[in-house]
């Protein structure tokens, strides 16, 4: 195996994963590493789902708080709920085992703001961080670190856990070797100065995390690769959606309300982005650049044909073959790639001061324009809101985009009220389904609802949409934001029943 760890004193330390994770304790909070699958330790959680196990079939009780970046994998947050193990989850999760068990009522989970998670742990909001596990691509001979596929939280995890087990992973690339950018210049209020960030590309720090030696308890070293889902191509909705989106970014330039290059691009998780970033590519724009959250495959191929200039993000969510394609040729890339901690890939400050367009998906959206991002009929959680708060309400445009129905046709992604509100309308500038796009900006919530109603909904659907506004115009108590309180939720409660509209 190759030799990733250049300090001795820290190279003394290395032992089993499962030696490592005799040292967690029930009980403890666990910073762990991981952002979408990129950069999550391989080794140790799955030994510690192994050491929970046997502790359950004892008669032991043994559950831990796992703190991440965001969403990691099956051999991590599914390991850790299949067993049972995991007594609260934070900031955001995406795995099917802990959307069950938290459904289920069986496990704590608060889901916040990315870029809150850091700064709350400073403040001591969350409690005490106990043990930090976080995998990096190597050590230097001073004890520094070089950071994996993924920032996340790391360096909060670093500095605020009390003890640190590390993953040296050799499957990474040593090429990763230069592509972060760690910003230690973060003070507490009332000290904070401004973040001195004021170009997407800017690098404002180093490009290594900083470890006290004494505090590492465990090195473990691995060999496996990050969790790569594969996305799929995009189909015809997602090509629509992603339509509506050039032909309005083109008008805005046309209008002079952004400039030919556009400004830095923020593009959510999931197949619908993804799209949206190859209908950039090859559209009208060039010299693009992006400030975002994860570099998805449709970012990489934009920076592969030249379209965009330069991409910053907290992780990779990449696909087998992206990945392929990014490590041969990562010496040329990582010099338009940066690597952020996610308190300043999604700081408010740094996204409000750049002009970020956000593109996010969603769950379902309101007539007035409020956005659910997270909660399938009110109350079952599907992911988190993850980064697309940080990103919505700070955003120079904020664009929300679904396919105008959900599973087949039965439901209708365009509601009378949302069921649950994660960005609400005064957050939403622009809203886009397959069938059309509506732009919000500078209408009040009636011409709000004439306009999403008119060019977002499906067909299926308008006229009961239509029906509902017009009925709550003349009925409503209050002719602001007219609703009919006893009738909102009624098409959700149909779903519930398992009625079809
Ligand atoms: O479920 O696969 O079981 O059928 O929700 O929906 O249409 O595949 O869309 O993958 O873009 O996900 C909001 C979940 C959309 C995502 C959400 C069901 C649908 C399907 C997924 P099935 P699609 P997407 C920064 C940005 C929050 C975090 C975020 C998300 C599943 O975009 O998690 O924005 N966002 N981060 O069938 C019932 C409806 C439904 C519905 C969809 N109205 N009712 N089910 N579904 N609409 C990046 C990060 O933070 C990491």
């Amino acid at each position: 195996k190759e030799n990733r760890i250049h300090c001795a004193a820290l190279r003394s330390k290395v032992m089993s994963a499962n030696e490592a994770a005799s040292l967690i304790q029930s009980g403890m909070n666990v910073g762990m590493s991981g952002f979408t699958g990129a950069g999550y330790p391989k080794a140790v959680p799955s030994a510690l789902a192994k050491r929970i196990m046997d502790a359950n079939v004892n008669g032991k009780r043994f559950k831990i708080g796992v703190w991440t970046g965001a969403s990691t994998a099956p051999d991590l947050d599914g390991a850790l709920a299949m067993v049972d193990g995991i007594e609260m989850r934070l900031p955001y999760q995406s795995d099917p085992t802990c959307r069950k068990r938290i459904n289920a009522g069986e496990m704590e989970y608060i889901d916040i703001h990315l870029s809150h998670v850091a700064q709350f742990v400073w403040f001591g909001f969350l409690g005490k961080l106990d043990v930090a596990v976080v995998e990096v691509a190597g050590i230097l001979e001073d004890g520094r670190l070089i950071p994996s596929s993924s920032i996340g939280n790391n360096k909060t995890w670093l500095d605020q856990a009390d003890k640190v087990i590390l993953e040296v992973n050799s499957w990474q690339s040593s090429q990763l070797e230069g592509m972060h950018d760690i910003w230690y210049g973060t003070q507490l209020p009332p000290n904070r100065q401004p973040i001195p960030l004021v170009r997407s590309s800017d690098r404002i720090g180093e490009p290594y995390l900083r470890c006290d030696p004494e505090k590492v308890i465990a090195v473990v070293e691995t060999h496996a690769p990050d969790r790569n889902s594969a996305f799929t191509p995009p189909d015809e909705s997602s090509k629509r959606i992603a339509g509506h989106i050039l032909e309005f970014l083109q008008y805005e330039v046309k209008k002079g309300r952004l400039p030919r290059e556009l400004l830095p691009l923020q593009s959510g998780v999931g197949n619908i982005a993804n799209a949206v970033m190859a209908g950039l590519n090859e559209g009208p724009f060039e010299n693009l650049t992006a400030y975002t959250e994860v570099l998805q495959d449709g970012m990489l191929e934009m920076l592969k044909s030249g379209k965009l200039a330069s991409a910053s993000a907290t992780a990779f969510s990449l696909s087998n073959e992206a990945l392929a394609e990014l490590t041969a040729d990562l010496g040329r890339y990582r010099e338009r790639i940066i690597l952020r901690p996610q308190e300043i890939s999604n700081h408010p400050e740094v996204i409000r001061r750049l002009g970020v367009i956000a593109m996010n998906g969603m769950i379902e959206a309101d007539i007035y324009g409020n956005v659910n991002s997270t909660h399938v009929m009110g109350s079952q959680i599907m992911n988190g809101i993850g980064g697309s708060g940080d990103f919505a309400r700070n955003a120079y445009l904020s664009i929300f985009m679904t396919p105008s129905q959900a599973k087949n046709g039965a439901i209708s992604c365009i509601v009378p009220m949302a069921s649950h509100v994660d960005h609400t309308e005064h957050d939403v500038q622009v809203l886009v389904t397959e069938q059309g796009l509506a732009d919000l900006r500078g209408l009040s919530p009636k011409q709000r609802a004439k306009a999403i109603i008119e060019n977002c909904a499906h067909p299926n659907f308008k006229p009961a949409l239509s029906d509902y506004y017009k009925r709550a115009l003349q009925f409503s108590p209050g002719k602001q934001t007219p609703h009919l309180l006893e009738e909102v939720f009624s098409w959700h409660l149909r779903t519930l029943r398992g009625e079809r509209m």
